[in-house]
């Protein structure tokens, strides 16, 4: 068992029982011109992240522990976005639109992969979720059942929203999580600093939070 130093206090990951989980580390999330702009935001703040999830991809991958990418995404036809998601507030494009990187947050267009950076390795599992938590109308609860998984490290954008989610989500399902601090990023700073703020509150409420270097500690000292 391995012991990261992690709030609101120790959190014990056992090799072999867990893995990573990097959500939408898309290009239509990081990019300008992608899903992320059309809502008004400064993607730039993002990017900085970039290094730090490759890191802890690098641990994972030399560790030989799972890794699994995850992609908000709709199907061409759109049959799997609600209307009350396609049609909320005023973007300059809608999901489905033609935008510079191909259309808005569909599957396969160059705007909603994964950023080059960050690819995902051949045999690695990506998951496509029309949500914005990864359960949500996927394979992941049975994916990572079958694995015999039962501790999540989280990573990736946005960090209140679909990371946030996610987290919940496998929370409830009786994970133990981690979200790794510097690994995750918001276009709202003080979104990202109440989310990790209230995932720790009340004795880890949620889960636990960490800084990479403490992950990478604790698997040194292993
Ligand atoms: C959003 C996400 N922010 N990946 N998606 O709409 O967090």
């Amino acid at each position: 068992m391995l012991t990261v130093a992690a709030q609101p206090f120790a959190f014990a990951l056992p090799p072999g029982r867990a893995a990573l989980v990097v959500i939408d580390m898309q290009r239509d999330f990081v990019e300008p011109g992608g899903f992320g702009e059309t809502l008004g935001n400064d993607v730039s703040r993002l990017t900085a992240i970039v290094p730090t999830v490759a890191r802890l991809i690098a641990l994972f991958r030399a560790s030989g522990w799972p890794v699994i990418h995850t992609r908000e995404s709709h199907d061409a036809a759109l049959a799997d976005c609600p209307p009350a998601k396609r049609d909320r507030g005023a973007p300059s494009l809608r999901i489905g639109d033609a935008g510079p990187m191909g259309r808005i947050l569909v599957r396969g267009e160059p705007g909603n992969a994964i950023i080059a950076e960050l690819a995902p390795a051949p045999g690695e599992i990506v998951i496509d979720k029309p949500g914005k938590g990864a359960f949500y109308a996927t394979a992941l609860g049975d994916i990572l059942r079958l694995k015999g998984i039962t501790h999540l490290v989280l990573a990736g954008v946005t960090t209140e929203v679909c990371v946030q989610t996610t987290m919940r989500e496998a929370n409830d399902r009786g994970y133990d999580c981690l979200l790794i601090e510097d690994a995750t990023e918001s276009y709202f700073p003080e979104f990202k600093a109440a989310t990790l703020a209230m995932i720790r509150a009340q004795g880890g409420i949620v889960g636990w939070t960490a800084p990479l270097a403490a992950l990478e500690a604790a698997v040194a000292e292993s």
